[in-house]
């Protein structure tokens, strides 16, 4: 036993097999839960090239309405509506989820819990297949005749299946169809993932020793297949209303449109939880490492992860208090909205906590981690507004709202994601990034940040509601003022985008050129930090075997210590 509190535990399963194989089934159709969580990291990272794409264009047409934009042309109105919604769509679901839950999730849990691999590798491998298909499906949507939906993120009937507004068309249902596979595709990822943490972890691992990333992946998997199941029963309504002309949802017919608004949120409200947890996650372990501190309130955190988890079940009206709720049912969805701010902001203490008194390290990694901390909570607090469902009666559907959602939805799936990418890189192939560039990319893009949505609060105070292609047609909004404002957004965004190069840059050239890492650059305390780098298929020549938990850092300056001395709180 060494000191280290890490023991060679008992032999792991043989991979040799691996060196044999060809290009195609090692590195296409692996089973190895690293090459999975690489695919659905590039293939997150490419939807975020045209999720990005999609605002500059609809973000230019709102600056310089009419005029022809660069790489794209004329935006008409049945453009603007078809890139408004899929910008929302694919940021949601083909970003933030596959890049924050399936990326991180499948290369993160075996190497954090001590393990070869998950517990259904081949199960594993359908669910990135099946993922992979519907990113296929979603973009044939935007070019089969028709085009592709525009009925906004939300799908609101009867809009979402009019056949005025092409709506019934197949780039509409395939809309749908898209998003139907790959909830499918989590569902089978997420089997794996909690299987995995509850049987596969290293010997002496106890369930208060897992990592708290892992368990918020895990607590999101739940919050995700708890709430799935009503919104997948909408979208099979849907795409019947749109297909054979039934009336779920259509008034004409008898149907109900609120029904899909409630079956909508309250699948709509978790997920955000179900993203915001692993972003969460990823910002706890990088705290702790770069301020060489254990995690301040360990059992507080993941208890009240489960408290949030819970709450955030009944929150889901508070995106209707406007659409003919009762108000005293809108009383209440205004309290339990107003609640679930407490989970969070507990958990957002205990981080302070973490960084008080910590010899901080200000590595590239760390900076997006304390932009997260400090851009979430403006994103939190501007909810508490939005909470209150007398003041959302006046900020309902205007750009308060969506700078409020742009104030938590762009910290998890950007700042979340660039803070995993930059921490876990040396790990994942094996070579440092270059933090002169991975700095640049970061003030490139969290001042631009700032200066794109801090004007969409100022113009959703002056009445500007969303999904407008051309506010020149209100003379309210038309003025010189509100119009200098969204010029202004929009060079900021345009600033931003050209800060991505750097981080592209930065991130191919260290992939191939970087410096060698070691096995434990950050000197961190989880178990990824005792596999090579980059961690081989299997993971560990010999599994660990723990009995001691994470975080526990001896003294500061300890040079090689994992797990040192006492147990968790
Ligand atoms: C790169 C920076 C981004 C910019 C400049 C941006 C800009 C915008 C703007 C201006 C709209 C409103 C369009 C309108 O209502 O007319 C919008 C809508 C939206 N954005 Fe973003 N966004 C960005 C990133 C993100 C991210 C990271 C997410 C989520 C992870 C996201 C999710 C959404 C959603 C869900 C909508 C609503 C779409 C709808 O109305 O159907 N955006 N975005
Ligand atoms: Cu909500």
């Amino acid at each position: 036993m060494s000191d280290t509190g890490i023991a060679a535990g008992h032999a792991a399963a043989p991979h040799e097999h691996h060196e044999e194989m060809d290009f195609w089934s090692k590195y296409v159709f692996s089973t190895d839960h690293k090459i999975i969580g690489f695919q659905y990291m590039f293939t997150g990272m490419f939807m975020a090239l045209i999720g990005g794409f999609m605002a500059y264009v609809f973000r230019m047409q709102l600056a310089f309405p009419g005029e022809s934009v660069p790489l794209f042309g004329q935006v008409t109105s049945g453009d603007y509506n078809m890139l408004i919604t899929n910008h929302g769509t694919i940021m949601i679901f083909w970003v933030a989820m596959p890049v924050l839950i399936a990326a991180l999730g499948n290369y993160l849990i075996p190497l954090m819990l001590g393990c070869d691999d998950m517990v259904f590798p081949r199960l594993n491998r359908l669910s990135y297949q099946i993922f992979l298909l519907s990113a296929i499906v979603l973009i044939i949507s935007f070019i089969v005749p028709g085009g592709g939906f525009g009925g906004a993120w939300t799908a609101y009937p009867p809009l979402s299946a009019s056949a005025e507004y092409n709506h019934t068309d197949w780039g509409s249902s395939l809309w749908v169809l898209a998003v139907a596979l790959e909830f499918a595709a989590f569902l089978l990822g997420g089997i794996n993932f909690l299987t995995t943490s509850m049987n596969a972890r290293a010997e002496g691992m106890k369930m208060m020793d897992i990592p708290i990333v892992v368990w918020m992946i895990n607590v999101a998997v739940i919050l995700f297949m708890a709430s799935v199941g009503p919104l997948i029963a909408g979208a099979v309504m849907l795409f019947l209303d749109q297909r054979i002309g039934t009336s779920f949802f259509l008034p004409a017919g008898g149907g109900d449109p609120v029904l899909w608004q409630h079956l909508f949120w309250f699948f709509g409200h978790p997920e955000v939880y179900v993203v915001l947890l692993p972003a969460m996650g990823v910002v706890a372990e990088v705290i702790t490492t770069f301020s060489r501190k254990k995690l301040f309130g360990y059992k507080t955190i993941l208890y009240t992860t489960f408290a949030t988890g819970v709450l955030s079940f009944t929150v889901w009206a508070h995106h209707q208090f406007v659409s003919g709720i009762d108000p005293r049912m809108g009383n209440i969805f205004a309290v339990t909205t107003l609640l679930i701010s407490i989970p969070i902001a507990e958990i957002m203490f205990c981080y302070v906590a973490t960084l008080y008194g910590g010899s901080i390290r200000l590595t590239t990694p760390m900076l997006w981690g304390l932009s997260f901390i400090v851009e979430f909570l403006l994103g939190g607090v501007t909810g508490i507004y939005l909470g209150a469902s007398a003041m959302d009666v006046y900020f309902h559907d205007t750009y308060f709202v969506l700078a409020h959602f742009h104030y938590t939805f762009f910290p998890i799936a950007i700042i979340g994601v660039f803070t995993a990418v930059t921490y876990w890189f040396p790990k994942m192939f094996g070579r440092m990034m270059n933090e002169t560039l991975g700095k640049i990319h970061f003030w490139g893009t969290i001042i631009p940040f700032n200066c794109i949505f801090i004007p969409l609060f100022l113009l959703g105070m002056a009445g500007q509601h969303r999904r407008i292609y051309n506010y020149n047609n209100f003379p309210d909004l038309a003025t010189e003022n509100l119009q200098d404002l969204r010029v202004f957004a929009t060079s900021a965004m345009v600033i931003m985008l050209l800060f991505q190069i750097p981080f592209i840059v930065n991130f191919f050239y260290s992939l191939f050129y970087g410096e060698k890492a070691e096995k434990n650059p950050w000197k961190a305390n989880t178990l990824e930090w005792v596999a090579e780098s980059p961690a081989p298929h299997g993971n560990f020549k010999e599994l660990p075997k723990v009995y001691r938990g994470p975080y526990e850092f001896s003294h500061p300056d300890a040079k090689e210590d994992y797990w040192p001395q006492n147990v968790p709180n």
